[in-house]
């Protein structure tokens, strides 16, 4: 009888020891909670992530997106993941608050939220504390502010004012678009050749522009820098456009004679036929709209692209025409290197404006939730240069391209 008694308790310990062994296995296995820290390496490397020989640092690039693994956790992943050395960048003024917000919290939600980047403001003037605190609430990487030096956003010596005066009076009565403004002709200039001189950008290879107000209307499920990293491109652009003749009547005539003195800057696969419908003779007013850039800055610190700066700025088209930044970024990446070097983000749904950039590939447009209506989409209307575009490049058009054009 005893005995008996002494067998079932026996069994019962065993069985209640059994159930905690069992209690034990399984709560280890349903997110390492209970009594040991989570190994997130073994995890990351259990999940077949690219492991980077040099830093030990996971490449994501090719897997998952961030904002999807409960078990890994966003944060630690993107604690983990190898950034590209890149910032996005946003040229703004006080009163802009109200449209860098708008704009921060659009690609945040879109792009950033799950890479944390960090985000440069520029101004020719100090930022406030108050804006400064306000816009940073919403960055997810750091936000940094710069002053830039008056020296990259005032007259050079060799321009007479007096002369810049009287063509921008002569622009404004013909109702030339900022033909009157002083201040926009310091930005096109400043963004031709200077922002990545500003000591803040210095410290980076990759940028993205943005500007106040802008929408970008797909979700973007990877790192855009990354692929200009991975990829060798050296510009990233999503809209094309035609500019105003009266803008920038004497560019190509500049251009043509930098190009007669340099003729070895060309690359033989170079994209003039997108800038040019005779071989180089006259400009088409072909470029791409700078409003939106991802590109590589060394570029722009290059020999053959300071040269060429240099030369247009003496010149005066800057400050006694109205020279854009998006003409004289167009045609020096046009001309100076191979057109494997460009990328189009047809991916990355975009609007400035009036104008955007709406993905009509039915897989982009349904696979990155875009909110934007295809019969939008700029890029095959007529006054975009969407054609040329891909003409020049030998591209296909998408089989649905004409159903958006007009
Ligand atoms: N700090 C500063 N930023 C400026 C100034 N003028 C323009 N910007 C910025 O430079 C960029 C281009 O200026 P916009 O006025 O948008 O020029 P745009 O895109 O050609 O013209 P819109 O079609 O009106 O947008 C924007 O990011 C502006 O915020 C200025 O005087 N100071
Ligand atoms: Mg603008």
């Amino acid at each position: 009888m005893v005995n008996q008694r002494y067998k079932t308790l026996v069994i019962q310990a065993f069985a209640i020891l059994g159930f905690i062994l069992i209690l034990y296995k399984l709560a280890n296995r349903n997110g390492n909670s209970i009594s040991s820290p989570p190994n997130y390496q073994k995890l990351a490397e259990s999940l077949n992530f690219k492991n980077n020989n040099n830093n030990n640092n996971i490449d994501l690039t090719n897997g998952i997106s961030f904002g999807t693994d409960p078990f890994l956790g966003k944060e630690l992943l993107i604690k983990q993941y190898q950034k590209a050395n890149a910032t996005i960048m946003t040229l703004c003024e006080e009163r802009d608050l109200k449209g860098v917000i708008e704009t921060v919290r659009k690609l945040e939600d879109r792009f950033n939220k799950n890479y944390h980047y960090d985000w440069v403001f520029l101004n020719n003037e100090p930022f406030s504390d108050e804006f400064k605190e306000k816009v940073s609430k919403f960055v997810s990487g750091n936000s940094r502010f710069g002053v830039i030096p008056i020296e990259h956003w005032s007259y050079p010596e060799f321009i007479d004012k007096e002369k810049a005066k009287l063509e921008r009076e002569k622009m404004e009565n013909e109702g030339v678009i900022y033909g009157g403004s002083e201040s926009y002709r310091h930005m096109c200039r400043f963004n031709s050749g200077f922002f990545y001189r500003h000591p803040i950008m210095e410290e980076y290879k990759y940028y993205w522009r943005v500007e106040p107000h802008v929408e970008f209307t797909c979700d973007i499920n990877y790192d855009p820098f990354k692929f200009m990293e991975d990829n060798n491109k050296i510009y990233g652009f999503t809209i094309t456009i035609h500019e105003f003749l009266r803008t920038i009547e004497t560019l190509w005539d500049t251009t043509k004679k930098f190009i007669k003195n340099n003729p070895s800057y060309l690359p033989n696969d170079n994209l003039m036929k997108f800038i040019s419908n005779d071989k180089g003779e006259s400009y088409n007013l072909c470029h791409f709209w700078s409003n939106f850039e991802i590109a590589d800055m060394d570029f722009w610190r290059s020999k053959e692209y300071e040269e060429y700066f240099q030369f247009l700025d003496k010149s005066g088209g800057f400050f006694y025409e109205r020279w854009g930044d998006a003409p004289v970024h167009s045609i020096a990446v046009s001309l100076f290197l191979s057109k494997d070097k460009l990328h189009f983000f047809k991916d990355i749904g975009y609007q400035h404006g009036v104008y955007q950039m709406c993905p009509i590939e039915d897989n982009l447009y349904n696979g990155n939730k875009c909110f934007c209506e295809k019969e939008n989409d700029f890029t095959f209307d007529g006054y975009a240069c969407g054609k040329e575009l891909f003409s020049a490049m030998g591209w296909t058009k998408p089989d649905n391209w004409e159903k958006y054009a007009d």
